[in-house]
């Protein structure tokens, strides 16, 4: 009975709560959305004059997205837009193209290019990009103007500010490095780089496969270097951080050669190694997944070990980077697509309508 009322009583103040928050936004509507079903693109005719290479370009829109950079190519019957926002710079440039000698100018801009049935390869100024093949002028621009600016609306901001992203909603936030795919999947870590504990640790390993992979490149924070133990189990890794520091979560990216079973210890004020956390069963690697280990508790620490117990595969353990963090780092993955002039968000189970503004 006691347990009836209670409910009762939450339903009341729910009800409360809805009728009384009358002047508050619209809460977003749970998702029922769809993407819109694009038009299949019909290429503008295009001067023969131009020649074949100019009809593989600009017969179909491109985008480009890769971490940190967006952008398009985009032809609408008569002018050329090239768009970018990368992490050198943003870029906008838009004419009515010239050919010669197989390169395209747009307002004084050239451009080389070699296609490739749903790719690109195009160089300009000094740099080349890949595109990939979209299919409206709407989708190929959606990346370049998602990251251009502010976005908001139904309770949610989502900014880009130099490769930083930031979600707002509601009292919480997540701010950090941000991925985007051709299929509109936005990915925001807060693991950006600064706020890793590990980074420049003293190291050492008690095995190592080859001088070309000591420990401390497991430390460098730079994803293409990596360390690797010889082909035998276990081998520990012990990082010195400098000074005592508070650590509730390790995350590694691990190389092909994966550990399939590892631990993660520290060393306590008593000068003994303690049990943070133990991974019994682990299938990933490659840098794209992330084995995120969160601590059964937050521990106060100046040293720390990788303890590899099992390899996953004949080779050794090895990692290209071993970061540590006071929290669990967070990572918030929502759907993006355009429509119109808005940008609709898929987030939890509901749609965002944003517009942009500061
Ligand atoms: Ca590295």
């Amino acid at each position: 009975m006691k347990k009836l009322s209670a409910c009762l009583l939450a339903a009341l103040l729910f009800l409360a709560a809805c009728t009384s928050e009358e002047s508050a936004p619209e809460p977003p509507p749970a998702s029922t959305y769809k993407p819109p079903v694009t038009e299949p693109y019909v290429s503008p005719a295009l001067p023969e004059e131009w020649g074949e290479d100019a009809q593989n370009l600009l017969s179909v829109p491109w985008t480009v997205v890769s971490s940190g950079a967006a952008g398009a190519l985009t032809f609408d019957g008569e002018r050329v837009r090239w768009e970018l926002s990368s992490p050198n710079g943003s870029a906008e440039v838009e004419g009515i193209p010239a050919f010669e000698d197989g390169v395209m100018t747009v307002d004084g801009q050239e451009f080389r290019w070699k296609t490739l049935a749903a790719f690109c390869l195009l160089t300009t100024g000094g740099e080349t990009w890949q595109l990939t093949r979209a299919d409206s002028v709407d989708e190929a621009r959606r990346a370049f103007r998602l990251v251009n600016g502010t976005w908001s609306g139904s309770g949610m901001t989502l900014s880009f500010e130099d490769q930083i992203a930031s979600l707002s909603l509601g009292d919480r936030s997540i701010q950090g490095g941000w991925t985007l795919s051709n299929d509109g999947t936005l990915k925001i870590s807060s693991s950006a780089e600064g706020f890793n504990l590990a980074k420049g640790a003293k190291v050492k390993a008690d095995s190592i496969e080859t001088l070309d992979f000591p420990p401390e490149l497991a430390f460098d924070g730079d994803f293409s270097t990596r360390y690797s133990s010889a082909y035998n189990d276990p081998v520990t890794v012990t990082a010195d951080l400098g000074k005592t520091k508070t650590i509730g979560c390790a995350v590694l990216y691990f190389e092909t050669a994966y550990s399939s079973e590892f631990k993660i210890e520290y060393k306590n004020a008593q000068n003994q190694w303690v049990e943070a956390a133990h991974v019994k069963r682990n299938s990933q690697s490659g840098v794209d997944q992330p084995v995120t280990v969160p601590f059964k508790n937050a521990v106060e620490a100046r040293e720390i070990r990788f303890v590899g117990l099992k390899r996953g595969t004949d080779w050794g353990h090895s990692f290209y980077e071993l970061e540590l963090y006071e929290n669990v780092p967070g990572t918030a993955e929502m759907k993006v697509y355009a429509e119109g002039e808005e940008m609709v968000v898929l987030f939890e189970g509901l749609t965002y309508r944003l517009t942009k503004g500061s």
